[in-house]
C-alpha cells in the first residue's frame, strides 16, 4: 500500500520547510522531526538523532508508513560533528526503522557525494555509478548514508531511495546552480515518486530539475516514475551576466562539488 504517514526529518530545515508546504499536496500526513524547534509546529518532534537514545529514535518512527531523512549538517563542518548528526544519526534512525518495521526510507544524499567529479563537457551527463569522490566530510557522510541504505536493504529489507540532491532553493542563485538546480515543486514530486514507486530496493538517483544545462543522469530517477517539469534556464541569462561563464581551469569551479572542492562552507554550530 503506498505510504500514508511519513515522517520528515529535519523539518526545521530549508528543504524541510519547503517540502512541509509541498507534501501535504500528495495526500500525506507529515510527522515532523528535528533537534531545533519547528517554525508553527508545536507538535513537532524536538530531538537529536544522535544523541536521543534507541527508545526516543525508536518512539519517533513507530506507526509511520515511511521516512524522509533529510536532518543532518548539510555542509562542511568538523569531523566530530558529521560523525554525530551524520553518521551516527543516521545509523540510529535506521536502526529504530528496523526496529518497528518501518519498510521505506527516502535519504537526502547529496551531489557533494561526487563533488570532485570533474563537470561533464558540453552534452554529456555523469552516470549514477561513477565512482564517488567526496570532497569533504559532509560529502564522506553522503557516501556512508548510501551504504548504510544498502545494507539495511541487503541484511533487513528495509528500501531507501538515495536522492544525490544538487541545490533545492527556491530559486538558483549561480552559474552553477544552472546545472544542479531541483526546484522545490520538482523536490516533491522526486519524493512522492521515491515513497511510492515499487520494488526500489536500494535505488541511488540524481535530483534536480530538467534544467538545460544537466550535469547528470536523470533517468534513474525517471526510471522511478518521476517527471521533472522546471528547468533553470529562465534564470541563466541573469546569472551569467552577473558572474560570468564557469572558468574551467578555477579548481573551485572545475568539478561539481564547486566551492565545497576548495572553499567549503562551514556548518554555523
Ligand atoms: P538545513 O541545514 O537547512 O536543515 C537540516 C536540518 O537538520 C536542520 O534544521 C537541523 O536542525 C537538523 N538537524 C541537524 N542535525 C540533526 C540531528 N542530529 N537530529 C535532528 N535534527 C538535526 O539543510 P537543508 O538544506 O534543508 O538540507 C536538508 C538535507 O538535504 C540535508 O541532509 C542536506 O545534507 C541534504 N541536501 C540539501 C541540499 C540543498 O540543496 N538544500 C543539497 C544536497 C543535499
Ligand atoms: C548541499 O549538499 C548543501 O546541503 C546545500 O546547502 C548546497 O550547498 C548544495 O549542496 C549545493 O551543492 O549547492
Amino acid at each position: 500500500p503506498a505510504p500514508r504517514t511519513v515522517l520528515l526529518t529535519g523539518a526545521a530545515g530549508g528543504v524541510g520547510t519547503l517540502m512541509r508546504d509541498l507534501l501535504p499536496e500528495y495526500g500525506y500526513t507529515l510527522r515532523l522531526l528535528d533537534m531545533r524547534p519547528v517554525d508553527g509546529a508545536p507538535d513537532a518532534l524536538v530531538l537529536d538523532l544522535a544523541t536521543a537514545g534507541d527508545e526516543a529514535v525508536r518512539a519517533a518512527v513507530r506507526g509511520v508508513d515511511a521516512i524522509i531523512h533529510l536532518a543532518g549538517i548539510s555542509v562542511e563542518s568538523s569531523f566530530e560533528k558529521i560523525l554525530d548528526a551524520n553518521i551516527r544519526g543516521t545509523h540510529a534512525l535506521y536502526e529504530a526503522a528496523r526496529a518497528e518495521g518501518v519498510p521505506r526510507v527516502v535519504f537526502a544524499s547529496s551531489n557533494h557525494a561526487i563533488g570532485f567529479t570533474p563537470v561533464p563537457e558540453s552534452g554529456g551527463l555523469v552516470p549514477v555509478d561513477a565512482p564517488r569522490r567526496p570532497d569533504t566530510f559532509y560529502g564522506l557522510s553522503k557516501c556512508f548514508g548510501e551504504d548504510l541504505a544498502q545494507l539495511y536493504w541487503d541484511l533487513h529489507g528495509i528500501e531507501t531511495v538515495s536522492v544525490r540532491i544538487g541545490s533545492c532553493f527556491p530559486r538558483p542563485t549561480s552559474v552553477r546552480m544552472l546545472s544542479i538546480w531541483m526546484s522545490p515543486a520538482d523536490g516533491a514530486r522526486l519524493l512522492h515518486v521515491a515513497l511510492t514507486a515499487p520494488d526500489v530496493g536500494h535505488t541511488v538517483v540524481y535530483g534536480s530539475s530538467a534544467n538545460t544545462r544537466l550535469w547528470w543522469d536523470l533517468s534513474p530517477a525517471r526510471a522511478l516514475g518521476y517527471a521533472p517539469q522546471d528547468d533553470s534556464e529562465p534564470y541563466a541569462a541573469e546569472l551569467l551576466a552577473e558572474q560570468g561563464p564557469l572558468d574551467t581551469t578555477d579548481p573551485g569551479q572545475s568539478r561539481i562539488g564547486g566551492h565545497f572542492c576548495t572553499e567549503p562552507p562551514q556548518w554555523p554550530y
